[in-house]
């Protein structure tokens, strides 16, 4: 009985915290979002844009803000005009981590239970590429969802940090894995073990993120990246995202034996034909993404 009610007791961080962050409606594509707001950019729509969007909590990481981005993500992973995505959040932060008044009265029981964080990191399975574009904070979970991402872009003040060892947790979607990998693991464990945060400079300088721009220019800046990326074939790009990302999973040997069997595979499509038949007569390729 005992047990029973430590386990009941166990169930009720997950229901309380939507009083903080009310589940989200069922949306239809394109619908409106409450805590993320959606878009097309570009000249012809080929970018999808998600701006996470709970400012007066620095965008503070709630499931219900999860869910939406998933869907987002699904709808613009759907969306045949649009070839790559780009993530954001807003000047003072990308996002300054999982919602801690949300996690405050979780327990073991109901995290275990409930598969916590199991759905967030669903942007890690789009085929598209997605580009992260950070101005301010990306602290915890907001750099963990940053590094899920195929391309950082910082702006000139952001600041990225693992700070959880600083609530008595540690990172828990990625954050001591996809960390170490792009910047090493002395200032990996620094920053995991002492909660200090990281500038956009030294972030480049480190390899966490490619470029650095003014805040200003930053999202139109990744736009324009994602635009490039769209023009190219899609079902192309996917392969080469695949391949990759593969280095983070294979040994050097399983990785090339990859690879090669992507690279063979892009035979197979009218796009790698088109592309090399535009080379050869001097003209732009027309991609159909066949
Ligand atoms: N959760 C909930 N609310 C937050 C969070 C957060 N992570 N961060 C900020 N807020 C809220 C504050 O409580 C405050 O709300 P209110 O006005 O109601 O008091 C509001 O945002 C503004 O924040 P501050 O007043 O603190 O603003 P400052 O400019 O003084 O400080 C900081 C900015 C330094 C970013 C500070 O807010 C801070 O330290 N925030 C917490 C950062 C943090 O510890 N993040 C890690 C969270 S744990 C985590 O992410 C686990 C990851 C799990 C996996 C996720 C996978 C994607």
């Amino acid at each position: 009985m005992a047990s029973l009610r430590v386990l009941l007791r166990g169930f009720r961080g997950p229901l309380l915290a939507w009083a903080g962050c009310s589940a989200p409606r069922s949306f239809a594509a394109g619908a409106n979002f409450e805590y993320i707001v959606t878009e097309k950019k570009g000249e012809n729509g080929t970018v999808g844009l998600i701006r996470l969007n709970r400012p007066k909590v620095l965008n503070a990481l709630c499931g219900g803000l999860i869910m939406e981005l998933n869907q987002a993500l699904d709808a613009f992973e759907d969306d045949p005009a649009v070839g790559a995505i780009v993530l954001t959040g807003g000047d003072k932060a990308f996002a300054a981590g999982a919602d801690i008044k949300e996690m405050q009265n979780y327990t073991f029981q109901s995290c275990y239970y409930h598969n916590f964080l199991a759905r967030w990191d669903h942007l890690t399975q789009v085929k598209k590429p997605v580009i992260a574009a950070v101005n301010g904070y990306a602290l915890g979970g907001g750099c963990e969802l940053a590094m899920m991402c195929d391309i950082i872009y910082a702006g000139e003040k952001a600041q990225f940090g693992q700070p959880e060892i600083l609530l008595g947790t540690i990172p828990g979607s990625g954050g001591t894995q996809r960390l170490t990998r792009a910047v090493g693991k002395s200032l990996a464990m620094e920053m995991v073990l002492t909660g200090d945060r990281i500038s956009a400079q030294d972030a480049k300088q480190a390899g966490l993120v490619s470029k650095v721009f003014p805040v200003e220019t930053l999202v139109e800046e990744a736009i324009r990246c994602a635009e490039k990326i769209a023009s190219n074939s899609k079902i192309v790009s996917a392969m080469a995202k695949e391949s990759v990302n593969a280095a983070f999973e294979m040994t050097l040997a399983e990785g090339n034996k990859l690879e090669k069997k992507l690279f063979y595979s892009t035979f197979a499509t009218e796009d790698r034909r088109e592309g090399m038949t535009a080379f050869v007569e001097k003209r732009k390729a027309n991609f159909r993404d066949q």
